[in-house]
């Protein structure tokens, strides 16, 4: 009990490398910053307001709005000139979602987390460059999803995307990535990429990006919805 204690505060140090919390910070009026959102607990801007802000630009950032006190309690937002708000149903960025790129001045009280995006990045990933890794919550490179460059081992959730969610991958680096079923913090059933998966489909062989770049329209039955960190 102790070492698993001690191996989860070094991969939360990882983690934090890695980006990606948001700042949380009261709302001074006016539109946000432009890395910045401000949701609202009444319609049209009124009742309390909180702040989240990306720390890096362009980048994401996340917000678990259940830990300030703001699970289901957005009614309206504002969006700054440059980013997006991805807003989930439920919390650690999982269940149905919205993404908005200008203010909504009414809405259900629906939304747990958040994912701040910046604009330069297409909604669905789909404008990935070389040395990055793509993820997507469904096949075919649909649903949610998450760019990761840099090193180290990423768990999913400490990024801002939902944990056991993954079902296609893209990999534009030059070497192989890994992908770790369990958090490899207390136990390591590892799936590594390539070899390639005896499951990729024809429409994914002939969509492949120039070799060696490899990509999985579906990570296959086995690591279906399994996957929690990816080792880069
Ligand atoms: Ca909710
Ligand atoms: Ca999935």
């Amino acid at each position: 009990m102790k070492i698993k204690a001690i191996l989860m505060i070094t991969g939360s140090t990882l983690a934090t490398a890695g980006v990606a919390q948001a700042q949380v910070e009261g709302c001074t009026g006016g539109q946000p910053p432009a890395n910045a959102v401000q949701l609202f607990d009444g319609a049209n801007f009124g009742g309390q307001c909180i702040q989240y802000r990306m720390h890096r630009f362009p980048a994401t950032g996340y917000g678990k709005m259940w830990e300030q006190g703001w699970n289901d309690r957005v009614r309206s937002f504002k969006v700054g000139a440059g980013v997006r708000l991805r807003l989930f149903e439920h919390g650690f960025f999982a269940g149905f979602y919205q993404f908005f790129q200008g203010d909504v001045g009414s809405m259900a009280n629906w939304a747990s987390s958040l994912r701040i995006e910046s604009r330069e990045r297409a909604p669905d990933c789909s404008n990935m460059v070389a040395g990055e890794v793509g993820v997507w919550t469904h096949a075919d490179f649909q649903g949610d999803c998450y760019i990761m460059s840099g090193g180290g081992t990423r768990y999913l959730a400490d990024e801002g995307f939902a944990n056991d969610s993954v079902s296609s991958v893209r990999n534009l680096r030059d070497t192989a990535i890994m992908l770790l079923w369990d958090d490899p913090r207390v136990i390591q059933p590892v799936v590594g990429f390539p070899p390639f998966p005896p499951t990729v489909s024809d429409a994914g062989l002939r969509n492949l990006p120039t070799p060696p770049w490899f990509q999985w329209n579906y990570v296959g039955g086995d690591s279906n919805d399994e996957i929690t960190a990816i080792n880069l």
